[in-house]
């Protein structure tokens, strides 16, 4: 890591470890479109039997593996219900609709977390006027809504009661793994009565490229034709899968540093004057803040902080996002505690001048 950049993006930018490259390097390949990549398959197995499943599919990118779920559960002119601020409805540009032929329907919920009561009166059945609802999407741990968790019970009701209603749910498991650390429950467990699950290895675990589906042989099979639709036939790609081995078996162990340092954050943040912030909220490693009452934009911020090497990226004017993960360690966080407390000092200066 260039130690001059404290880079709180995402956990998307974390660089493969020299042990990843090593195995990128070893790699035992084939095609896999002919499904002779051994190195793929290895990896579709342990993703498969992490989470007690029948059968993976590795795909280029979550967008993909999300997406490509939405397509083999619905059909055009049905509903995916969703949470507002779901990645699904806010940043898959628009596939839900351009590639499956579905009009979300987003459904607000305190911290991102939905609930039965919620969605239920949001279900259409068949009806003369209206879309029926295809699909329930749900997204844990929820990113813009700060990193929240889902209750194991909440989640569970939710797919119960789709499933009492012949719908099925997918999850948009992208920081599964952070939600397994934090509620200390494993991934299996957490999504055994989800239909389907995506989750990243390109995130916190530490992968440079590459998410994975899970579900059963049958869904697995359809989802692998969505995929080459899509042109996520990516031949040897046992090259990339290898490091997502490693990301699988290993990356897990790092998180628990991660959310610490997404807690620590979140009180430093608390204590720097214009800042609003609870860091009760803060429960893994995305933390949220409003800098309303700093009197500059997030995106100024973003700029001034850029400026002294730190990264943080602005979502709305209002609010920024910062991301911990295994390439930011507590120094990090510390300095840009520092520099962020300096370059609002100096503009409150200058706006008392
Ligand atoms: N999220 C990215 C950005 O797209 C916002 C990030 O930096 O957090 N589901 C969830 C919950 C995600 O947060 C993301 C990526 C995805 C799906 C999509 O994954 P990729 O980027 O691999 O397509």
């Amino acid at each position: 890591m260039d130690q001059a950049i404290v880079d709180l993006r995402s956990d998307t930018v974390t660089k493969p470890t020299p042990a990843m490259r090593r195995a990128m390097a070893e790699a035992e390949v084939g095609d896999d479109v002919y499904r002779e990549d051994p190195t793929v398959n290895r990896l579709q197995e342990r993703a498969a039997e992490t989470f007690g499943r029948e059968a993976g599919l590795y795909v280029a990118s979550g967008t993909m593996g999300n997406q490509a779920a939405i397509k083999v559960h619905t059909r055009p002119g049905q509903e995916v219900i969703c949470e507002q601020r779901a990645h699904i409805f806010n940043f898959e540009m628009a596939m839900t609709a351009a590639f499956s032929g579905c009009l979300a329907r987003p459904v607000w919920a305190e911290d991102g977390i939905l609930t039965w009561e919620r969605i239920a009166p949001e279900v259409r059945g068949r009806s003369d006027h209206r879309a029926r609802t295809g699909l329930i999407a749900l997204e844990n741990t929820s990113n813009l809504a700060g990193g929240s968790v889902y209750p194991m019970a909440i989640a569970d009701e939710i797919c119960e009661r789709a499933h009492a209603a012949g719908l099925p749910v997918h999850l948009d498991g992208a920081r599964i793994f952070n939600a397994s650390v934090q509620l200390g429950l494993s991934v299996a467990e957490l999504t055994k009565k989800f239909d389907s699950v995506m989750f990243c290895l390109s995130k916190g675990l530490g992968a440079p490229v590459g998410s994975m589906l899970v579900g059963s042989k049958e869904f697995i099979e359809e989802a692998r034709l969505v995929r080459k639709m899509l042109g996520g036939g990516m031949r040897q790609a046992g090259i990339l899968a290898a490091a997502g081995l490693i990301a699988l078996e290993e990356g897990p162990r790092h998180l628990p540093v991660d959310h610490e340092n997404a807690r620590f954050l979140a009180n430093g943040l608390a204590e720097i004057p214009g800042i609003t912030i609870n860091p009760a909220k803060v429960v893994t490693n995305i933390v949220f803040l409003d800098v309303t009452k700093t009197g500059l934009t997030s995106f100024e911020i973003s700029k001034r902080l850029l400026a002294q090497g730190i990264l943080a990226n602005g979502v709305t004017a209002e609010t920024m996002r910062m991301v911990t993960h295994r390439d930011v360690d507590r120094t990090g966080c510390e300095r840009a505690l520092r520099v962020l407390h300096e370059i609002l000092k100096a503009a409150r200066g200058v706006a008392a001048a």
